[in-house]
């Protein structure tokens, strides 16, 4: 990808130089030598003196501001982009109402790991500088208090100088793993004093994070004596980078040890799923096949694999394996009182807290090319058989099918898939044919998300799809114009069946398990009377909108227009319509308590 690339769109007059220097611009400044590219955002006053200048001190480049709708979309756009280039981009966020629009895409960051840097305007602190009214309903005590429970780390300086140390302490913490979003509130007066040419920024290269954690020796041997001495290892890949390296280093391993391996959905592509050491289609949860192999097997290498002790009850009836496991992850290192995001707690054999990505190297020392495994057959490849095809209209399947075979041959990178998606469908090689799912289930994050990585991805070769679902979409959907006014390339379908369909299943399940009518399952859940209509919201916000499409035929049509408007560069939403159910797998799995609900 290219660095640099300014999307200038938004040119601004150049300021007459000279003049007062401000406590936003060296603010600013400091951004630029943290090469922040952009700053999304949604105006508010508290950060006037920022938003000042960023346009007229530093020329809205390096970094560029780029207008969302939401500041809910703002931060998803952010974790799109960091999701791809690894890197964080920062939001500015107005004072207390701006942050609460924001905190739901911010606890999807922090669930996915995401580096992003939150940036805050407040007050002025001192009241006697406030405006009457609105300074007084925008001013808040301690406003981190409402993400601290979801943030890696926040603040709120006091001087031009601390706030300086603020930003640079602030970006070292959300990159360093397990990444973050991270939040600095600054005082609107702060902004908006004058600063003397004599205040320095920190030298940005005596500041860098921390190499990733390399795992202990110690740990790295018993790990390799139990891999060594497995007959049926299992490698479960979840978080690890997103280098191509990494990648094959990985593949190298499983193969010297001719391991199995599981990947899901949850996480990007981490390994080929075409490989016959990859038996099993990846999904949201781990399916029949995979929870055969995590049954079947004697050791147990968890790649901070996301939710390992939910993984292993699904598997094995509530109970633990019988395999040695072993975990590496740094991700403790967030673990908080407030966020059960980490999940139920494993038991493990060799508890490792490292870089996954460093273990792997260090085990590659340790594994010999010639290990005994490596001589032994493949496994077979399981492949359960593509869900049945919906007797009217658009299957999730078939809508599956055509879209991998139609688009095979543009380098997709998926942005998103929804949650019916066949993982026989997921032909993955590459870090970024798939780059993962929203973190904490927080819905409306999808087409911000999507314009984000799309953004990221605009002078790659590759072609940014995001298939979301149409509640997903709706409420996120605004996001949209965001990558229409940037011209960002992006193809979004949308999967449409009407309905908050997951939430269906459950009022099903809810109804059968009181004996009550099940054919009530769709009310407060079906979107329709009138159906909205999708492919016309789209084009409101000058994307090109295709549908809506109820015949697979059709459709394929329609997708392949849309390739050539996306490489054209456009901005294009196609709505399919498609029969409102899931693969049977998947509904069992997604409604499912574990161990007294089957
Ligand atoms: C903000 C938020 N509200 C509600 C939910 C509960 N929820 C989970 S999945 C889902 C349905 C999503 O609908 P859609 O995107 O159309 O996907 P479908 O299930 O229909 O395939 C809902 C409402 C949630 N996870 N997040
Ligand atoms: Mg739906």
């Amino acid at each position: 990808m290219k660095r640099d690339a300014r999307l200038a769109v938004d040119r601004p007059r150049p300021a007459t130089p000279g003049g007062s220097r401000w406590g936003s611009d060296a603010i600013a400044e400091l951004l630029r030598a943290l090469d922040i590219e952009f700053v999304a955002l949604c105006p508010g006053a508290s950060f006037r003196g920022l938003h000042d200048s960023l346009v007229n001190h530093l020329g809205n480049t390096r970094p560029e501001l780029l207008l969302a709708l939401h500041e809910e979309h703002a931060v998803a756009i952010a974790h799109g982009y960091a999701r791809v280039t690894g890197r964080p981009m920062a939001v500015a966020l107005h004072s207390n109402v701006g942050l609460m629009h924001a905190t739901m895409a911010i606890f999807n960051a922090w669930c996915d790991r995401i580096p992003v840097l939150l940036l805050g305007g407040v007050g002025p602190m001192d009241a006697m500088q406030r405006r009457p009214w609105v300074d007084w309903i925008h001013t808040a005590r301690d406003l981190g208090a409402l993400i601290r429970g979801y943030t890696k780390w926040d603040d709120q300086p006091a001087s031009v100088g601390a706030a300086l140390e603020a930003v640079m302490r602030a970006w070292q913490i959300a990159v360093t793993p397990p990444a973050g979003p991270v939040y600095v509130c600054f005082d609107a007066s702060l902004q908006e004093q004058v600063v003397g040419a004599d205040l320095r920024l920190p030298a940005v290269e005596r500041f860098r994070p921390a190499s990733p954690a390399v795992p202990p020796a110690d740990s790295v041997a018993r790990a390799a004596e139990a891999l060594r001495g497995a007959a049926r290892p299992l490698l479960m890949i979840g978080r690890v980078s997103a280098d191509r390296a990494d990648w094959r280093l990985r593949v190298e391993l499983a193969e010297r040890l001719n391991a199995r391996v599981l990947t899901d959905l949850k996480t990007r592509a981490s390994f080929p799923t075409q490989h016959p050491l990859h038996p099993c289609p990846p999904g949201i949860f781990v399916s029949g096949e995979g929870g055969a192999l995590i049954r079947d097997a004697d050791v147990i290498l968890c790649l901070d694999w996301i939710d390992p002790a939910g993984a292993f009850r699904l598997a094995c009836a509530g109970e633990w394996p019988r395999a040695t496991i072993i975990q590496c992850s740094v991700d403790q290192h967030c673990h908080n009182g407030w966020s059960m995001d980490y999940q139920a707690l494993p038991p493990v054999d060799i508890p490792i807290l490292a870089s996954p990505d460093a273990l792997v190297r260090a085990l590659l020392d340790a594994v010999p090319a010639q290990s005994s495994g490596a001589a032994a057959a493949a496994p077979a490849v399981v492949r359960p058989a593509a869900a049945p095809t919906a007797p009217d209209g658009v299957s999730i399947a078939d809508l599956a099918q055509v879209t991998i075979e139609a688009l095979a041959a543009h380098r997709p990178s998926y942005i998103r898939l929804p949650i019916g998606w066949p993982g026989e469908c997921c032909h993955f090689d590459d870090p970024l044919d798939y780059i993962g799912f929203d973190g904490g289930g927080g819905i409306g994050s999808g087409p911000g998300m999507a314009v984000g990585a799309a953004l990221a991805l605009r002078d790659s070769d590759r072609l940014p799809v995001a298939i979301l679902g149409d509640g997903d979409y709706l409420m996120g959907l605004t996001a949209i114009w965001t990558a229409v006014h940037y011209r960002v390339p992006l193809l979004v379908v949308v999967a449409n069946n009407h309905s908050f369909f997951n939430d269906e299943l459950h009022q099903e399940r809810t109804a059968r398990v009181r004996g009550r009518p099940v054919e009530n399952r769709w009310i407060g859940m079906r979107m329709s009377d009138p159906q909205p209509n999708l492919a016309r919201l789209a084009e409101g916000q000058g994307a090109i909108g295709l549908g809506p499409v109820d015949r697979i035929d059709d459709y394929s049509v329609m997708l392949a227009e849309a390739v050539g408007r996306v490489k054209a560069g456009a901005t294009c939403v196609i709505d399919v319509h498609v029969a409102p159910e899931y693969a049977r797998a998947v509904s069992s799995a997604v409604l499912r308590r574990i161990p007294d609900e089957r």
